[in-house]
């Protein structure tokens, strides 16, 4: 038994499940171990050059012959060069996040790159179906890091409604009650981002992987309201501090300054004291490390299984 959407025909996977395109997190060999597990690997640009990118970019074809993505983080520096790269290099999937992907559109488009921006409002979706993307992503407050204000739960319907392209839902699902759930509100796929940073696969330090798994319900926070980027994070001395400066007035400046360097200080040093611990609230949902295959023949078996049990309860 497998579960098919036609989101899978559009993008080439044998399910539809996304790993999300995290910052400095999805490396080239996370992107390829979920596509080689069936799902569509992504791998995150974050603010990274476009030759931190191309190593990236190379290992994951080194490792799969499957269809991967690259996220563009919108907010980079090097976001043109990033475009650049993706287009010469005829990635299969762009995913975007962090602002409006519009003035890209037409060059991925000339390509046949499929492109898929995170939308976080109903205006942005219909404003982008208009200038021709492949489906988008509609994620909720419940995500880790770069948040927009609205939960999955009430923006995934919203955006199914108002637009005719595939929607997948991100944010806060961690297993196959949430990926059901993302199915009855209309989604055709999911994203998930927390649950890989566990993956075997994925080559974050083993202090990050371990805060994600002992994290409870209220551990992750949003901090950065007041810079107009509220990024959500697992609470630590930083987030903390964060918190505090942002009370006392700190201006948006004073707080970018602050918070420069802080994921990649947890990522790959392993502080997850000073640094800034990106994941979502479903990381209390998260107890294990495991390899992607396994998370998402998980994911997919749960799915089916929970889908059958509400037949059997409600179905006749
Ligand atoms: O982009 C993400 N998640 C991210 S990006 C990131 S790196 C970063 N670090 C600190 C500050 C800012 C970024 C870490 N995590 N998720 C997708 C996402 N996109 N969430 C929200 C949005 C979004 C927000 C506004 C998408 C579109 C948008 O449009 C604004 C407009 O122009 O209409």
């Amino acid at each position: 038994m497998t579960l098919k959407t036609n989101l899978c025909n559009v993008l080439g996977i044998k399910v539809p499940v996304l790993q999300g395109g995290m910052a400095w997190v999805a490396t080239g060999e996370l992107a390829a171990a979920v596509s080689e597990a069936g799902g569509l690997g992504i791998i995150g640009a974050g603010n990274a050059p476009a030759e931190v990118l191309e190593q990236e970019i190379k290992k994951a074809k080194e490792l799969t012959d499957k269809p991967f993505g690259v996220n563009i983080m919108l907010l980079s520096p090097f976001v043109d060069d990033v475009v650049d790269l993706i287009c010469r290099e005829e990635v299969r999937v762009v995913t975007t996040g962090a602002g409006n992907p519009g003035k890209y559109v037409d060059r991925f488009k000339e390509k046949d790159i499929k492109v898929i921006p995170v939308v976080s409002s109903v205006a942005l979706a219909k404003r982008l179906e208009r200038l021709g993307v492949d489906a988008m992503i509609a994620e909720g407050m419940e995500a880790g890091g770069h948040i927009g204000e609205l939960t999955t739960m009430v923006l995934v319907p919203q955006i199914v409604d108002a637009v005719n392209v595939p929607v997948i839902a991100a944010g806060g699902i961690a297993d196959g009650r949430g990926v059901t759930a993302a199915l009855a509100l209309g989604a055709e796929g999911v994203q998930l981002g927390t649950r890989f940073i566990c993956a075997h696969e994925c080559t974050v330090h083993e202090k990050y992987k371990e805060k994600v798994i002992k994290a409870k319900d209220r551990d992750a926070v949003v901090t950065g309201q007041s810079t107009g980027h509220p990024v959500r994070v697992l609470n630590n001395k930083l987030s903390r501090e964060f918190s505090r400066m942002e009370n006392q007035g700190a201006t948006p400046e004073e707080l970018e300054e602050f918070g420069a360097g802080k994921l990649a200080a947890a990522v790959r040093d392993g502080d997850v004291v000073n640094g800034s611990v990106m994941a979502g609230q479903s990381a209390a949902m998260v107890v294990k490390e495991e390899s992607c295959q396994e998370i998402i023949d998980d994911l997919i078996s749960h799915t089916i299984r929970v889908i059958d049990e509400l037949k059997e309860k409600f179905g006749s």
